[in-house]
């Protein structure tokens, strides 16, 4: 599989194409159509805001997760959700890297409004330097990276269709990233595999 290097150091990988165009858009659809897909809402300043997106939490019955201040119980695995993680999994071991996901953070965009604000992937049950592994699909979006001490200028990694990102140790201790509202119409449907600690 073509992987490009965007980053050595920490590791920042993308694979394209990952599973092959009919393959990678049947899947969004599926996910589209069989996904209970949630819009929760979150505290602010004492007002409950909806967030710019939707999103289901999936995974192993023990990997509970708090996000964003609210604790997610998993939902079960979708069969063709622990299919795509089986073959990330494999993508990966190819690489070199070894990697026990359990659980899934599935975001959907419906369009370039919505969006995910600046972030690390840093929750304390991610353990440390966590490896995230990010399978995109639809609409082409930059995931924008910016350096926590400015050492560099931000830059956006461009995720197509059927791509893999790979975010591997240090990342999320040493850049933040964000999905920005851009003016580019269609669904995208992100899934990002990680390994919560029981
Ligand atoms: O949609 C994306 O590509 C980013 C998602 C993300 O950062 C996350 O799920 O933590
Ligand atoms: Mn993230």
């Amino acid at each position: 599989m073509p992987t490009e290097t965007l980053l050595p150091d920490p590791p920042l990988w993308l694979t394209t194409p990952l599973l092959g165009e009919p393959v990678a858009t049947r899947l969004l659809a599926i996910l589209d159509a069989e996904l209970s897909w949630q819009r929760p809402s979150l505290r602010l300043y004492g007002r409950e805001h909806p967030i710019p997106r939707c999103q289901v939490w999936m995974g192993d019955p023990e990997a509970c997760y708090r996000y964003s201040g609210r604790d997610f119980l998993p939902e079960p695995w979708h069969p063709a959700v622990a299919e795509l993680r089986d073959l990330v999994i494999i993508a990966l071991a190819m690489t070199g890297t070894e990697c026990h996901f359990n659980s899934v953070l599935l975001n959907r965009y419906a369009g370039g409004e919505e969006r995910m604000g600046w972030h690390s992937d840093d929750e304390p049950e991610l353990g440390q330097d966590p490896l995230i592994a990010a399978v995109s699909l639809g609409a082409e979006r930059p995931l924008r990276f910016r350096w926590k001490d400015r050492r560099a200028p931000a830059f956006n990694a461009w995720l197509p269709h059927d791509s893999l990102l790979v975010m591997g140790p240090g990342t999320q201790e040493r850049l933040q990233h964000a999905l920005l509202p851009r003016r580019i119409p269609g669904l995208r449907i992100s899934l990002t595999f990680r390994r919560v600690q029981g």
